[in-house]
């Protein structure tokens, strides 16, 4: 009897900690379609991020609306960097720096070349997948305590919503560039 009862609560536990891994796991699914709808997935309300930025020359990214205004480049190595920012937040990671020395906004261009574009792209591309991984890696054992895990879910939907927002600034600057008043 007592070995059933133990069975049977043991059977229970089970249960309990696979509905939690369930839970868990679409959690993070629907963190990341997040991300990734925001940044490079097909979105229904228009470009994302990358869609953005798709197709954007040296000279359309380095091309500022007016004096001491942001250009694409150096949007584009902003969203980068907030993305480093929240994965540095949610894994709790202690070492390791951004790739760029500085933090929020880099000035940009230090040279105008298609070269130092697409490589300054690149670092917004390596750390989409960087936090990307740190997510799709959370841990069952990062929901134990309520308030940092709601914690961790509000700043990576912030990351989602960061990529959209200045996608959209990202569009309007493509727009004004082609079309100066
Ligand atoms: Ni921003």
């Amino acid at each position: 009897m007592q070995a059933a009862v133990g069975l049977w609560s043991n059977r229970h536990d089970i249960g309990d900690s696979i509905a939690e891994v369930r839970k868990l796991d679409s959690e993070i699914r629907l963190l990341l379609d997040l991300l990734d709808e925001a940044f490079d997935k097909k979105s229904w309300h228009g470009p994302n991020l990358r869609g953005s930025i798709r197709g954007v020359t040296a000279a359309q990214a380095a091309w500022r609306p007016a004096p001491g205004r942001h250009n694409i480049w150096e949007l584009t190595l902003h969203a980068a960097y907030w993305k480093y920012v929240v994965r540095r937040r949610i894994t709790g990671e202690k070492r390791g720096s951004f790739v760029l020395e500085g933090s929020n906004f880099f000035e940009r261009p230090a040279e105008q070349t298609e070269a130092a574009w697409k490589h300054d792209f690149g670092i917004l591309v390596a750390e989409h997948q960087a936090l990307r991984r740190a997510v799709a890696q959370l841990s069952p054992g990062s929901r134990a305590a309520g308030s940092t895990w709601r914690s961790t879910l509000h700043l990576v939907r912030g990351a989602a919503a960061h990529d959209l927002y200045h996608a959209g600034q990202i569009r309007l600057l493509r727009r004004l560039e082609t079309h100066p008043t």
